[in-house]
């Protein structure tokens, strides 16, 4: 990330943070958007361990060993703190009008455009993260990968399965583009639909290079809010991968959410970085009744 686009997420974010100078604690000492958390699948907590190892150290490269002390910074680095910003077992904080820290966004930010992206600095802090990765060329094919039992209408943008077993790929902001949307299936944001009951796995690979993103299937609204995750949850036990950090020289991050599409019904899948989903990450997920 070039240092004016720092700029433009810390400005934006200091002006969301309303003058607050740190994280808005409750009486608890949490910041906000800590409760009522939706349950994550056990796939989605593989390296959970190594991930918070990677969490600490990274944390303290970025923002200095006073992250060792007390106050928001010593909570920010704890394991309550891993789980406001990653959503190992719930939504992430930030996804849930949670606000970073001064520290994290950085010094005289206030005053700046609306445009701020948390998924910009989410992705570099995770850019290095552990976990597995595909090389671009791999991510390509998988963004255009049509699977063997779908029937695909290129035309009218849908992919429909029939069968009780799904397997999907979404690449987020594909080579190639558009920007900012998924490529499944050699289509931008299709429509998907399953039967009900159908066991499903999304595997989400983030192209982006320069931004965090994520897969949520969810009952929310069409048009998403900037903050969907305000106001929806995963529809289902398992359909969520909340994002996924900046490719390196090491690959493309990626993630597989898997799930029983339990319930007949018109669903979405988004990304859930705020303002992701109104800028076109986002598409309809059909369960249809299985017949
Ligand atoms: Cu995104």
């Amino acid at each position: 990330m070039i240092r004016s686009q720092i700029r433009t997420l810390a400005m934006a974010a200091a002006v969301a943070t309303a003058g607050l100078g740190a994280i808005a604690c409750g009486a608890s000492g949490q910041p906000a958007g800590t409760t009522a958390p939706a349950t994550m699948p056990a796939s989605s907590q593989v390296g959970a361990q190594s991930s918070y190892s990677y969490y600490r150290s990274m944390m303290g490269r970025h923002f200095g060993g006073s992250m060792m002390g007390g106050g928001s910074r010593g909570w920010m680095i704890s394991p309550a703190g891993y789980r406001w910003m990653t959503g190992v077992n719930g939504v992430p904080g930030w996804m849930r009008g949670g606000r970073f820290p001064a520290y994290m966004i950085g010094p005289g930010m206030m005053g700046t455009s609306a445009s701020a992206d948390p998924g910009k600095l989410m992705g570099r802090l995770w850019a290095n993260a552990p976990g597995p990765r595909v090389t671009p060329a791999q991510a390509a094919r998988a963004g255009n990968q049509v699977p063997p039992s779908a029937h695909i209408n290129q035309a009218a943008r849908t992919i429909t399965f029939t069968t009780g077993s799904v397997h999907l790929a979404a690449v987020a902001s594909p080579a190639g583009g558009p920007d900012e949307t998924f490529r499944i299936a050699g289509m931008v944001n299709p429509k998907i639909t399953v039967p009900a009951g159908a066991q499903v796995s999304i595997q989400v690979i983030n192209a982006d290079p320069d931004t965090a993103h994520g897969l949520v299937i969810t009952g929310g609204p069409r048009r998403s809010s900037w903050m969907p995750m305000m106001t929806s949850r995963p529809a289902f036990t398992g359909s969520a991968l909340w994002f996924l950090g900046n490719p390196t020289t090491a690959g493309m991050h990626t993630g597989t959410l898997t799930f029983t599409a339990a319930a007949p019904g018109t669903y979405h899948y988004l990304c859930p970085v705020p303002g992701h989903a109104q800028k076109g990450m986002t598409g309809l997920f059909t369960v249809s009744n299985a017949s």
